[in-house]
């Protein structure tokens, strides 16, 4: 009797799933400009997600679904305990040998970025690379760091444009329950790119979490890049740019308008080889990086050793999920090649290709990271805000 209410309620989640998929509601610019259409597109998002894993047997089952959450909806003890254990891996030992600069774990994955920036931005893999990448973080929290609470990600949205300010962001607000606080302000400061306002800091992180933590390698324009080079690490936040390219606009009118991944990838990173990606200039990528900016935050190759990195990859990897999942069937595709604006000329990306992620983690295949309830090994959603 209860296997057949169950299976019921099943078939009858079924049916809701195909008529939401069917049809992606319309929203009025009101509700795009307050949220209120992303976080509708989140939950049906969320629940055709969560449909998929409920059908699984083995893998990624309902049960081992893990919820990633916005920093705000993250309880306090979470908020600290993932803080804390990104200091954590700050302490542990390197998994990459014979590099000089490269001191620990949290090094590890600035050089694994370096390494593969020229094949991982503006190529078939951006998405999904990334995807994977906060994934093996999210592991080595757990592993290393015995963090077990919710991963986060940040919707810059709600730190900008007509519903907040970057310099009351919670992510930032230099409390034990943040990420740190602003660098300290430095006048006359430049802004992290040409033509937009400088931002409220633009020196080094002077009290709060990571205000201790030593950026060792980078910038990018360097001798050697991977040498050894101690220094603070600096943070400007910039409200202008965040207003500009990063607005809950910003973040819903690519999932919208995007038909296909071609279109949806370009138009995320502002890639200019797309006329309709071109009109966004840094898009929501560069505007989520450039909100916080500074050193190792606005250097393309080291940003990932910004702590912010991974919730701003949170929120593009989520915008990613979303998309997939308003239309999942026709939505499990790659487009590009395996170099970077296709420099040097590669062949069309499939998804049996490889993507590195050594020594953190064994490599996968492009095809394992579609699903993020795949079991492949991701198992995850997005939960709307
Ligand atoms: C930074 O390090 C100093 C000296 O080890 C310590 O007293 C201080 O509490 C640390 N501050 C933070 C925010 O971790
Ligand atoms: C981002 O959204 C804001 C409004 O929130 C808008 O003024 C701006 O033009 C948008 N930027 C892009 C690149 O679409
Ligand atoms: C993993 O990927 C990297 C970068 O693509 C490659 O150099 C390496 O040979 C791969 N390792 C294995 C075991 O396939
Ligand atoms: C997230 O937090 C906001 C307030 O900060 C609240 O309105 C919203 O309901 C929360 N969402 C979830 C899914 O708990
Ligand atoms: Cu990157």
């Amino acid at each position: 009797m209860k296997s057949l209410v169950l299976l019921a309620s099943a078939l009858l989640v079924g049916s809701v799933i195909s008529a939401a998929t069917a049809e992606i509601p319309k929203f009025t610019q009101g509700e795009i400009d307050s949220g209120k259409a992303i976080r509708e597109l989140g939950r049906i998002a969320y629940d055709n997600a969560m449909a998929r894993a409920a059908k699984a047997t083995t893998g990624c089952t309902k049960d081992k679904v893990r919820i990633r959450k916005e920093w705000r909806n993250m309880t306090m003890e979470d908020r600290k305990g993932y803080q804390e254990a990104v200091q954590c891996l700050m302490q542990k030992p390197p998994r990459h040998t014979g590099l000089d600069g490269v001191r620990t774990a949290w090094d590890d994955y600035g050089a694994l970025h370096y390494y593969q920036t020229p094949y991982v931005h503006n190529s078939a893999t951006f998405l999904l690379w990334h995807r994977h990448y906060n994934w093996v973080l999210e592991k080595d929290l757990n592993d290393l760091c015995g963090y077990t609470g919710a991963f986060p990600y940040w919707e810059w949205g709600l730190d900008c444009g007509s519903v907040g300010t970057m310099d009351t962001s919670p992510v930032f607000d230099g409390s034990e329950y943040s990420l740190g606080g602003n660098g300290k302000f430095v006048p006359g400061h430049r802004a992290g790119i040409g033509g937009a306002r400088p931002g409220s800091g633009g020196g080094c992180l002077t009290s709060g979490p990571f205000s201790n933590f030593t950026v060792n390698i980078g910038p990018v324009g360097s001798r050697n890049p991977l040498q050894y080079n101690p220094r603070c690490i600096k943070r400007d936040l910039n409200n202008d740019i965040c207003s500009r390219w990063a607005t809950l606009r910003n973040t819903t009118e690519p999932i919208l308008n995007s038909p296909n991944v071609e279109i949806f990838q370009a138009v995320v990173q502002g890639d200019g080889r797309w006329p309709e990606a071109a009109r966004v200039g840094i898009a929501v990528h560069g505007g989520g990086h450039y909100s916080i900016s500074g050193d190792p935050g606005g250097d393309f190759y080291f940003s990932s050793l910004e702590p912010g990195f991974y919730l701003h990859h949170g929120n593009i990897d989520r915008m990613h999920f979303i998309w997939q999942n308003l239309d999942w069937e026709n939505r499990q595709t790659i487009s590009g090649t395996n170099t970077m604006f296709n420099s040097p000329p590669t062949t069309e990306a499939v998804l049996t290709d490889n993507m590195g992620f050594e020594p953190i983690h064994r490599n996968v295949t492009i095809g394992q990271t579609m699903d993020t309830v795949g079991g492949t090994p991701l198992c995850y959603v997005y939960e709307p805000w």
